[in-house]
């Protein structure tokens, strides 16, 4: 979901808030996909499905004695038919052609599964190193290599032209539909129909709506062939309707912007929406370093900008040891896995890809998956033991935190930026390192405090 500025409202809750790793709760959002296209015939994953279909069988029976179904239509609201005979008028209204919409949208009904995944909450956020893993593997390394050397004179020729380099583009399209391979396979139509009739999200994913009839307007995909994520990610670099209406671009001149088939037009439309983003190729994403013991934690924040040379002063180093790079840029550092984990020190290009998607592991699996694609090595911080939190112990970490007077918001089970903030803040009063990372041990050091152990009986 490459839009900043209409996301407001789709931001919570989104699949991909990996909390407590991700940044922005208002700024752009995405939907990650990861779960929707798993790679088929392993065994492992044939195992899980029949587990899955069986914790789904069993679901299903508790939900049918408690619970309904498929939620009932308020009431006022109009039916599916009714709306979507709205929805073309209104597209009469913006001028979008009236054949093309009404082949469009004929038919068309909601998707029950959408509703299920877009619902779907999951119980623990992921870990660091678990994330890290799961996107930048062996196997994505491999092909991602090939796939580099394989189309080394088309990314030489975009880097020419939209100053991204290659390896960077062949990392984006790794992780999103790894390398084309999983483009969704969902109707984006009936897929952004649904999500707009939805209550939720109503009005971002109808103005996607109108945008991805304009695409079928202009002629750059048919119907049949415009797939996409369940959220109406689109094509090969899972672009959202109003992103490809600003930033997708025809690279091989054939008439068409075609991001799910053209790869001139898949990369070349995602170093154009990078370079608009204010993508710098002269300089790299960020790197991983080591801090000094002591090290102000306060300073680990995305908004904290100083010039290399500052930081070198201060004591972070390369994390081999070595000295930062002399170049005259700022850059920020940050801890995504708080004091315990690594800690990286990015600049503005790891900016432009917290555009493109806000969780701050995403930013740091591009980076880190282009430098290995060009043979740079693994990660050098040592692993350490997370103890994740579940959903539930998050709401009651919320809640510590505003009885003690640190404003969480509403506890809602998601440690975003408040939440972080209000950690942090507990932190400092605590005299506890203050990452704002809402680990195991910050969830014991609130619990105490909320509830003090009785002293001696
Ligand atoms: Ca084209």
């Amino acid at each position: 979901m490459r839009n900043r500025q209409q996301f407001t409202s789709a931001s919570r809750s989104l699949p991909n808030t990996l909390n407590p790793l991700f940044l922005f709760k208002g700024k752009g959002s995405r939907y990650d996909n990861q779960m929707i296209h798993r790679p088929r015939n392993s065994p492992i994953l044939h195992s899980f499905r029949r587990l899955t279909a069986l914790l789904l069988a069993l679901g299903l029976c508790l939900s049918a004695s408690g619970y309904a179904q498929t939620p009932e239509i308020p009431v006022g609201k109009p039916s599916f038919e009714k709306w979507l005979s709205a929805v073309a008028e209104e597209a009469k209204i913006r001028g979008l052609d009236e054949v093309v919409v009404g082949n469009a949208l004929k038919g068309i009904e909601p998707i029950s599964r959408i509703i299920e995944l877009d619902r779907r909450q999951p119980e623990f956020t992921q870990t660091f190193w678990a994330y890290i893993d799961g996107r930048v593997s062996e196997t994505r390394l491999k092909k991602g290599r090939e796939l580099l050397r394989k189309h080394k004179t088309l990314m030489t020729r975009i880097e020419n032209t939209h100053g991204v380099q290659g390896r960077f583009l062949v990392a984006f399209w790794g992780l999103e539909t790894n390398f084309g391979q999983f483009l969704g396979g969902f109707p984006v139509i009936d897929a952004l129909a649904t999500l707009a009739y939805d209550d939720r999200r109503s009005d971002f994913f109808r103005a996607e709506l109108f945008d991805a009839l304009q695409i079928l307007e202009d002629g750059h995909i048919d119907r049949e062939s415009m797939v996409g994520s369940w959220a109406g990610a689109m094509g090969q670099p899972q672009f959202m309707p109003s992103t490809f209406a600003r930033y997708a671009i025809d690279e091989d001149g054939n008439g068409q912007k075609n991001i799910w088939s053209s790869l001139p037009d898949v990369f070349g439309s995602a170093a154009n929406y990078l370079s608009r983003l204010g993508w710098d190729n002269r300089y790299t994403w960020g790197r991983e370093v080591s801090l000094p013991k002591g090290f102000d934690l306060d300073l680990a924040e995305l908004k904290t900008k100083k010039a290399l040379s500052e930081w070198q002063d201060i004591g972070v180093r390369r994390v081999d040891g070595r000295d930062l790079p002399v170049a005259d840029i700022t850059g920020s550092v940050v801890v995504p896995a708080g004091h315990r984990g690594p800690a990286f020190l990015v600049y503005q290009n790891f900016e432009a890809i917290l555009n493109w998607n806000r969780s701050l592991l995403y930013a740091i699996s591009v980076g880190h998956l282009a430098d290995r694609l060009v043979g740079l090595g693994p990660m050098q911080s040592a692993r350490h033991q997370e103890r994740p939190l579940t959903r539930e112990q998050v709401t009651v970490l919320q809640e510590h935190l505003n009885r003690l007077g640190h404003d969480a918001g509403v506890p809602d089970g998601q440690a975003g930026p408040q939440t972080r903030g209000a950690v942090k803040a507990f932190q400092k009063a605590a005299g506890l390192p203050a990452d704002g990372y809402p680990d195991g041990s910050v969830f014991e050091a609130l619990s105490s405090a909320v509830e003090p152990r009785e002293s001696n009986p």
